[in-house]
Formats: structure tokens, C-alpha cells, sequence
């Protein structure tokens, strides 16, 4: 597992991005998810942060790994407390980053094993598919179900996005993270 990580910069507009050529996979999902949590554990460091306020982070943040790769950790949707005005916004920055990032290798939307597939997922589906680029999903939290549910859900999961990438991911029983980078590295970074 990769533990050299670091942080390069946030941003919101394209012209902020940083200027790297490397390879890039980016994290998306409804606030508390667990996205900044599965970064720390598939870079196996503690720099994204986790969230004592959920919803608080509104930037793109841009993380280097082993000077081969890129993450970028994408704020959370579904927050109550954002404002109309403020989810058009979201939704742009997102639209914006995934047209135009021409280094983004795939997207890998983080959703609560518990919630279901709702709008806000559907419409991150459109526009990676509307960009070309491919979508792995990691379904967080599966200790808080039971295997049978959380198997369940997996399946589902599957056959209303027909997606075959969707992964079990448990930050307490250390499921997930692995197998993700591995699937990552090979088909996203190495692949590319
Ligand atoms: N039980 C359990 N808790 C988890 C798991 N993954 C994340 N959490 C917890 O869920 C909460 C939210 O995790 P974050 O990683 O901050 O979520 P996020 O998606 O980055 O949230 P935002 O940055 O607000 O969008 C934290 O309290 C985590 O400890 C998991 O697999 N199991
Ligand atoms: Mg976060």
C-alpha cells in the first residue's frame, strides 16, 4: 500500500488546478460517506481530512501519490444546510472538473452501504458517462449491516447501474481499501 502522499492544493475553477500531467481518480459522494476516510486508509495516512463538520469542505483537493498518481478528494452533496444557490454551484464545479480534467483516469462515487441510489448519484453517472471516463463504486460502512444485507445491497446496487466495479468497504474491519487501490493502480493508472 502507498503511503507517500501529499497535499498539493485546493480549487474550484480549472484555471486553479494544478498543472500536473499525472494520471488522476477522483472521490465523490454524499457528505459523510466516508470518502476522506477511504483515501486516508488506500494511502494508508491520515491527510484527508475526516469531517467533524460534515459539509464544511467546498473545494477540490488535490493530493499527489508517489509522484504517480493524483487523488482528488470532491466535496459532499446532500448537505441540508447548503443553499440552493450553493448546490448549483456544487453541481457545476463538478460538471466543470469532470468535462474538462483531460487526466482523469476514473471517478470513484463513495456511498453509504445503507443509503439508496438517489439523484444526486444519478447524476454523477451522467456526467463521467457524458465525459467518457469510468465509474467504481465503494459502498462504505458495510460493518454497520449484516453480510447478507450488505450482499444484498451489492447486488442491487449492480443491477440498477450495471456497473460491474462496486466494492465492500469497512473502515473498522480494514475491508476494501486494498482491493480498491489494486483496481485503481492496474486499470486506471497503469492502464492509462
Ligand atoms: N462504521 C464505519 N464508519 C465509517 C466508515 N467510513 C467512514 N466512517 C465514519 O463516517 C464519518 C464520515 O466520514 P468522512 O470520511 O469524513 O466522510 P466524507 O465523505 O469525507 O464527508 P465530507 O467530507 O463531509 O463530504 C466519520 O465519522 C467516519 O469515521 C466505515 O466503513 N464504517
Ligand atoms: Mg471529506
Amino acid at each position: 500500500m502507498p503511503s507517500q502522499i501529499q497535499y498539493i492544493k485546493s480549487a474550484v475553477f480549472p484555471e486553479d488546478y494544478p498543472l500536473t500531467k499525472l494520471p488522476e481518480i477522483a472521490f465523490a459522494g454524499r457528505s459523510n460517506a466516508g470518502k476522506s476516510t477511504l483515501i486516508n486508509e488506500i494511502c494508508n495516512t491520515k491527510i484527508a481530512n475526516v469531517s467533524q463538520q460534515p459539509g464544511k469542505t467546498r473545494l477540490l483537493s488535490f493530493f499527489d501519490v508517489r509522484e504517480k498518481y493524483i487523488l482528488v478528494d470532491m466535496p459532499g452533496y446532500g448537505f441540508a444546510k447548503r443553499s440552493r444557490d450553493e448546490q448549483g454551484g456544487w453541481e457545476k464545479m463538478v460538471e466543470t472538473y469532470v468535462k474538462e480534467r483531460e487526466q482523469l483516469k476514473g471517478l470513484v462515487l463513495v456511498m453509504d452501504i445503507r443509503r439508496d441510489w438517489t439523484e444526486d448519484e444519478e447524476m454523477i453517472k451522467m456526467f463521467t458517462e457524458g465525459a467518457g471516463v469510468p465509474l467504481l463504486i465503494a459502498l462504505t460502512k458495510m460493518d454497520k449491516v449484516s453480510k447478507s444485507e450488505a450482499q444484498k445491497r451489492l447486488v442491487n446496487i449492480k443491477r440498477n447501474t450495471g456497473l460491474t466495479a462496486v466494492f465492500q468497504v469497512s473502515s473498522l474491519k480494514k475491508v476494501g481499501p486494498e482491493e480498491i487501490e489494486k483496481y485503481l493502480y492496474k486499470t486506471w493508472v497503469r492502464g492509462s
